[in-house]
């Protein structure tokens, strides 16, 4: 259907290495209110929460991680910090009944953003299984 269509519309683009909304917070053209950054990655609050605590994690060059599908080898260490990172924020923001991880994946997972990244939620019981 037409929503498909146009969510591997934007997969397509931003594989061609049209500038994502978040290159765009990452080069400052858009603003964000952050939580945490370092030389690889930014982390910062989700316009859209879904949860008291909804923080976004990127790594600031993409480096053809659109998705993480595509993963290769050399996105290992990548990953690995991205991960490490979420638990560093969630101490931060004082989760200490724990948070969930996300990572939505193409179409099927309703990702919309074409730029990898982590979701960390929390504040909130969540229920299994997510929708
Ligand atoms: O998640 C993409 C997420 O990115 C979604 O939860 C909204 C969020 N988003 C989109 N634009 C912005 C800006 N400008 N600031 C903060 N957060 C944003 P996905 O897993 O791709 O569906």
């Amino acid at each position: 259907n037409a929503l498909r269509a146009a969510a591997q519309n934007l997969a397509k683009q931003a594989e061609a290495g049209v500038p994502t909304i978040f290159d765009k917070i990452v080069k400052k053209e858009i603003p964000c209110t952050s939580v945490y950054e370092d030389e690889k990655v930014l982390a910062f609050r989700d316009i859209n929460p879904q949860a008291p605590t909804h923080i976004v994690i990127i790594p600031k060059d993409r480096d053809g991680l659109t998705q993480l599908s595509k993963a290769e080898e050399r996105h290992k260490e990548i990953l690995g910090h991205l991960m490490y990172v979420a638990t560093v924020v969630a101490k931060d923001l004082g989760l200490k009944d724990g948070f969930r991880i996300v990572i939505n994946d193409g179409v099927n997972g309703c990702q919309s953003v074409y730029h990898l990244h982590i979701h960390l939620l929390g504040g909130r019981q969540m229920k299994w299984p997510p929708g």
